[in-house]
């Protein structure tokens, strides 16, 4: 499981537009968002990048933070 920070969120929309976005990512499983924390927490497949990930947020209208 990884965690990654996302900012932008701000309704129960946001979480499940963020939600969607990283279900459509082959392999990802277990998605859960924490509007509370702006956190996505998720199994992520080795061979996904975390660019592909921060992709498909961004694609979705929210933004991976980073460090
Ligand atoms: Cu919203």
């Amino acid at each position: 499981m990884i965690t990654i920070k996302i900012s932008g969120m701000s309704c129960e929309h946001c979480v499940k537009r963020v939600t969607k976005a990283l279900q459509s990512l082959p392999g990802v499983k277990n998605v859960r968002v924490s509007l509370e924390r702006g956190e996505a927490t998720f199994e992520r497949p080795e061979n996904l990048s975390l660019e592909e990930i921060a992709k498909a947020i961004e694609e979705a209208g929210y933004k991976v933070v980073r460090g």
